[in-house]
């Protein structure tokens, strides 16, 4: 009797576990463009037509290489809505029992598989290179996790950027040597843009037509949406931003929107792009002497680092953890993320991209709309579900640590040391947004000064109890205090009247 072999629309990968253990000769494959999972939150349009797009070429992919495949699209009459349902539905239409899947990236989907009353081996996902059960070995005992140490342990079993068992370039991290400011202007061309084939727009028509009404735009839509794209793609990164990557990784500027960066997340999360295949085009130029060590190794740092370092603490703290709120911030998510004016000239660009490009690098997430999210108090299921719904990577697996964890400190410090806040001093330094701002950055309180400046002491100020103790943020308690209390109460008073406003659905 035959098995079904479930591919999920985040599974688009030829040595997929699940495609690994069947037999093509006996076996089915099962894919399906489903309202549940389109719909579990309003993704980006865009992140809908990659899927959906992918989905179809790989199906096709996989027929030519001789699969047995039952593929469902969103309109078909017979879809019934769901993964389970459509596996149900297949079961019964092939008298199959069994299905192999990969285990998917998510909770919430690990258990509708679990029970739907069909047999269903989730295998495990060996895309990624980290083995969960090797990593509750390695965190069990210690006091603190740190990505750092994680990181180190990676280098070693993975072997890039290591030479005679010592790391390349006589360091294990030029983290400091990521920070230079916005340069002038950006000697790069941005990602490479692909043309909507006869597939692609297709898959266009039908988003918008089912989809339109959410927040993004669905066109122009340039994202590769097969193995072959995404690979010219990554060649193209390597060759052209990333020699400049590790300077500029932490640079903002309103009319660049990909700086150097590989905007490749998306098609290593879908699996067009395997993360070793990124990484070793990634060591393979280094050791050709085309981009510096900085750039390599900040580049391979964030891929065998953070993207593992990210899943392996989703899985290991469990389903509740998107949920965690140790801050107890309440706050509604303000308007200006849907796309609402505002006068914060770094929030309104960094909102404006990612409606328009359902993308936008680590330092606009992190320290523009993450930043502001946490200072201004908002609950963080709310910033969880944002960026859920707004970038075209997003995933469970990943987008909770990044915004719950390491964005938002609502996990109490599992991820992060000490909370990503900054004032505008920051921002300004990192990017040319301030310029052109309705706000001054210079401008600690009084008329026109930047919101983040108040907001950034307010947080001090209110989780002073939760933070004080903390070596690292003694220093900013310590210019707190020196300020004194009219100030300080002046601060207090501004930052409160800001939150005020910002409730009331004011323009800020
Ligand atoms: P580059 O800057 O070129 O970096 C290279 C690669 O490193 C990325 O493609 C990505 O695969 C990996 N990477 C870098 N940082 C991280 C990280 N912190 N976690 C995981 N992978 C990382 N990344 C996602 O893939 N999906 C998300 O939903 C997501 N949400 C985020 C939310 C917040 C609040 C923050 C601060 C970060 C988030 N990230 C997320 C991480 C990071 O911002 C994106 O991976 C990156 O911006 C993708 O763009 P890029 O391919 O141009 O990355
Ligand atoms: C994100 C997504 C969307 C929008 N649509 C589908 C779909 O129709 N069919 C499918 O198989 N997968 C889809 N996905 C990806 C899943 O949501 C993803 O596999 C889970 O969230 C686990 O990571
Ligand atoms: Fe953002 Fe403040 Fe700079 Fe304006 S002045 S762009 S609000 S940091």
């Amino acid at each position: 009797m035959s098995r079904l072999v479930l591919v999920l629309g985040d599974q688009l990968s030829e040595g997929l576990s699940a495609l690994r253990a069947a037999d093509p000769e006996r076996d089915v494959v099962v894919m399906a463009e489903v309202a549940e999972e389109a719909g579990y939150v309003a993704h980006h349009p865009k992140k809908i037509a990659l899927i959906f797009a992918a989905m179809r070429k790989f199906a096709a992919r996989l027929r030519d290489a001789g699969w047995e495949l039952r593929y469902t699209a969103l309109d078909d009459t017979e879809n019934s809505g769901s993964i389970p349902g459509e596996l149900l539905r297949r079961a019964e239409e092939l008298g199959a029992s069994e299905v192999i899947a990969t285990q998917p990236g998510e909770f919430r989907l690990i258990a509708a598989l679990d029970e739907m009353g069909l047999k269903v081996t989730q295998l495990t996902d060996d895309r990624f290179l980290t083995d969960l059960d090797w990593f509750e070995d390695w965190a069990r005992g210690r006091k603190s996790l740190r990505m750092e140490y994680f990181y180190r342990e990676m280098r070693k079993s993975t072997g890039y950027l290591m030479e005679e068992g010592k790391p390349a370039g006589g360091q294990w991290n030029f983290d400091h040597d990521n920070r230079k400011p916005a340069p002038g202007e950006i000697a790069a061309s941005g990602p490479m843009r692909f043309t909507p084939d006869e597939t692609v727009e297709e898959v266009l028509d039908l988003v918008e037509r089912r989809f339109g009404n959410s927040f993004g735009e669905t066109r122009p839509f340039w994202f590769a949406t097969d193995q072959g794209e995404a690979r010219r793609a990554l060649t193209h990164f390597v060759k052209t931003a990333l020699p400049r990557f590790g300077d500029y990784q932490d640079a903002m500027m309103g009319e660049e929107r990909f700086l150097y960066h590989g905007v490749i997340s998306g098609y290593m999360n879908i699996g067009l792009l395997d993360p070793r295949e990124v990484c070793d085009a990634v060591e393979a130029a280094w050791r050709a002497g085309d981009v510096p060590i900085n750039a390599a190794e900040g580049f391979i740092r964030q891929v065998i680092g953070w993207r593992e370092y990210m899943r392996a603490i989703y899985f290991r703290e469990g389903p509740e953890y998107p949920r965690r709120n140790w801050l107890n911030h309440q706050r509604g998510l303000p308007p200006l993320y849907w796309g609402a004016e505002t006068r914060m000239r770094c929030l309104a660009k960094a909102v404006e991209q990612t409606r328009e490009e359902a993308y936008a690098h680590h330092i606009q997430r992190l320290m523009v709309t993450g930043n502001f999210a946490l200072l201004a108090g908002i609950d963080p299921a709310e910033v969880e579900e944002w960026y859920m719904r707004v970038y075209f990577d997003a995933f469970e697996w990943v987008t909770a640590p990044n915004t719950v964890g390491m964005s938002q400190f609502a996990d109490g410090g599992v991820i992060a040391s000490k909370p990503y806040v900054s004032s505008g001093s920051y921002i300004d330094r990192m990017s040319d947004y301030c310029g052109d701002c309705a706000y001054s950055v210079k401008t600690k309180t009084g008329e026109g000064a930047c919101p983040f400046n108040l907001l950034y002491w307010h947080f001090m100020d209110r989780h002073r109890e939760r933070f004080a103790k903390n070596p690292r943020m003694a220093q900013m308690y310590a210019t707190w205090d020196r300020m004194g209390a009219e100030k300080q109460e002046t601060i207090r008073n501004e930052a409160e009247d800001f939150l005020r406003r910002l409730s009331d659905g004011e323009v800020v």
